[in-house]
């Protein structure tokens, strides 16, 4: 059974982060562990609200990565997402340096912001940082807005093929990492994600049924799943292509059921599409 670190933030409500990652890996036979980097009472598309609690763990972090070295904890993997602070970075670095060895997949969401704006708990120096842990991963997940500011480049909501292979490619940062750009909608009542696989070379683009609403933890189902598919060994196009199906279906069920998509999307009674061997 292959083994992972989980770095995302715990929100009590709203489904995201690791309330997302670890059930979603699970049901794929990973099992996930949690190095949480933040708690908040709920995430942040929520309106700010006077009792929001925040904490930042950044201090359990690194006692917790040292207390895993101390029992020769094993990972075949790591897949980070939402951080609470500047300084988690270089720990994540230093952690990601240390156990770099063929077979360990590295996967940085460079979770930052949506819509075309960062966060609110998103500084630029934290997002300058978020850029520079990004260079230590096989492969990245950035949404619309995070490519943008990755790269340096205006927001665009809706980048034509064309467009959206030339910033897999310069995300690629030459070949080195591969890369899953989300948030793509190449047709009208369609959306999905665009790939670049550095061990082909390729450009690919998966698309399935647009679910209309601003859905909160998509990214995180999307990456899990292409994360728990990559561990797998399937190819990346593959990946991209399940991750785009899977997210659809939640996010449609979410809405056929009347639900509210800042909550997140329905996922929990769809698990059982991703076991292994099913789909
Ligand atoms: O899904 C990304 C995410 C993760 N964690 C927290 C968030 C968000 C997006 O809003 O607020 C706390």
């Amino acid at each position: 059974m292959k083994q992972i670190i989980a770095v995302h933030d715990l929100s009590g409500f709203g489904k995201c982060s690791l309330g997302v990652v670890m059930p979603t890996l699970a049901a794929m036979g990973v099992r996930a562990c949690a190095l949480p980097t933040a708690y908040l009472s709920a995430h942040t598309a929520f309106p700010p609200c006077e009792h929001a609690v925040f904490l930042d763990l950044t201090a359990q972090m690194e006692a917790t990565l040292a207390h895993w070295d101390e029992l020769h904890a094993r990972f075949d993997g790591f897949y980070s997402g939402f951080l609470g602070a500047p300084e988690q970075m270089e720990l994540l670095e230093r952690c990601l340096s240390a156990r770099r060895k063929d077979g360990f997949l590295a996967m940085v969401d460079p979770v930052m912001g949506d819509g075309g704006k960062p966060y609110r708990t998103y500084t630029p120096q934290l997002c300058d940082k978020m850029a520079e842990l990004s260079t230590y991963a096989d492969v990245i997940t950035p949404n619309l807005t995070e490519a943008a500011i990755l790269l340096g480049e205006d927001y665009d909501p809706a980048p034509n093929r064309k467009k959206a292979a030339d910033w897999l490619h310069r995300l690629s940062l030459e070949g080195r990492r591969s890369v899953i750009l989300t948030g793509l909608s190449l047709t009208s009542g369609t959306l999905g994600a665009g790939c670049f696989d550095r061990t082909t070379g390729a450009v690919d683009f998966a698309q399935a049924p647009l679910a209309h609403g601003v859905f909160s933890g998509t990214g995180d189902l999307f990456a899990s799943v292409a994360f728990g598919k990559l561990l797998a060994g399937e190819a990346l196009p593959a990946a991209t292509q399940a991750a785009v199906s899977f997210v659809s279906l939640a996010a449609n069920a979410t809405l056929d059921r009347g639900g509210d998509p800042v909550e997140g999307a329905d996922f929990e009674p769809l698990l059982h599409l991703l076991a292994p061997h099913q789909v």
